[in-house]
């Protein structure tokens, strides 16, 4: 690991695979949320890190609270941060954070699609017989996850365990939220080329009870986003952000085997920068500003 940025008048506290958390030096009631450039793939962080990425997923997450301020109030006090993270940074309401990932599926894919070719459901739903990889669901699936330790991966958690860890009424406005966030992400992203398969956000609670929107929110590096013009259910969709840098990787040009357990080789530059460039359209499509 490298040494975490020294930004005056903050604590470093954790960092997760491609963010970095801090908290203001002589309050505990705020957090600064730091995104950095660096990309994960297979499990790995890729070397080297992707221009602006930092600064283009804070900014498409801020974009989407907008979007989503009517169903839900979010954790963001202020993008005035210093200087050194400026426009990749978010002053945070620090909230007492709700212990499940809370996940939503439209289309399925990943996890979902190996549970359901295992046992024909979805977090513990039946589910009609025939579907394939990539098939839309008729309304988004709330498919809870436990929040695994740094390097482990979530587990699935069926909703009667959601209900025993928060209590019944939590659980259902957490699947009600989720889903409704990902159904909304989709009406607007859908008119844009994008789709959203699935999603993850994570809810805190506020001083008073309150459910709070925390984190980031319809991110690519919190959801799949496909381009809706090479949508084809029956094999894996082509990922809108990482497809060069996938494709790149498994070709025999990078020389990595992915069952080698190595660390992948370096990115080459024309793949850092288009890979750069499809985060700046996601986001260009997504918000029609410009970045
Ligand atoms: C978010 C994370 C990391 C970035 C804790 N509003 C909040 N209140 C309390 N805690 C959090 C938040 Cl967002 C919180 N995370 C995940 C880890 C960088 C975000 F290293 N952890």
């Amino acid at each position: 690991m490298t040494t975490p940025l020294e930004i005056p008048g903050f604590t470093h506290l954790y960092s997760g695979k491609v963010r970095d958390l801090y908290a203001p030096e002589g309050r505990d009631d705020q957090l600064l949320l730091v995104a950095s450039d660096r990309i994960s793939a297979f499990d790995f962080i890729l070397d080297p890190p992707i221009p602006d990425k930092g600064t283009v997923l804070t900014q498409l997450s801020l974009w989407w609270f907008d979007q989503l301020a009517d169903l839900v109030p979010n954790h963001v006090v202020s993008t005035d941060v210093p200087d050194v993270v400026a426009g990749r940074a978010v002053l945070v309401q620090r909230l007492d954070m709700v212990p499940v990932e809370c996940v939503a599926r439209a289309y399925l894919t990943g996890g979902g699609l190996r549970e359901y070719v295992a046992d024909g459901t979805v977090s513990g739903l039946a589910l009609p017989d025939g579907l394939r990889d990539g098939d839309r669901f008729e309304e988004p699936l709330f498919t809870p996850s436990t929040k695994a330790p740094m390097g482990e991966h979530d587990e699935p958690m069926s909703y009667e365990a959601v209900e025993a860890e928060v209590g019944p009424e939590m659980a259902a406005r957490l699947r009600d939220l989720t889903t409704r966030i990902l159904a909304r992400g989709n009406e607007i992203a859908g008119e844009r080329g994008i789709l959203i398969a699935d999603t993850k956000v994570e809810f805190g609670l506020d001083a008073s009870g309150a459910i709070v929107l925390a984190d980031e929110v319809l991110t690519p590096d919190s959801s799949r986003f496909w381009p809706a013009d090479q949508w084809e259910p029956g094999h894996t969709q082509p990922s809108f952000d990482k497809e060069f840098v996938r494709e790149w990787l498994l070709s025999s040009e990078s020389g990595w085997d992915k069952g080698s357990g190595e660390a992948p080789p370096a990115l080459p530059a024309d793949v850092v920068e288009r890979t750069r460039a499809k985060y700046v359209e996601a986001y260009e499509r997504l918000t029609g500003r410009t970045f």
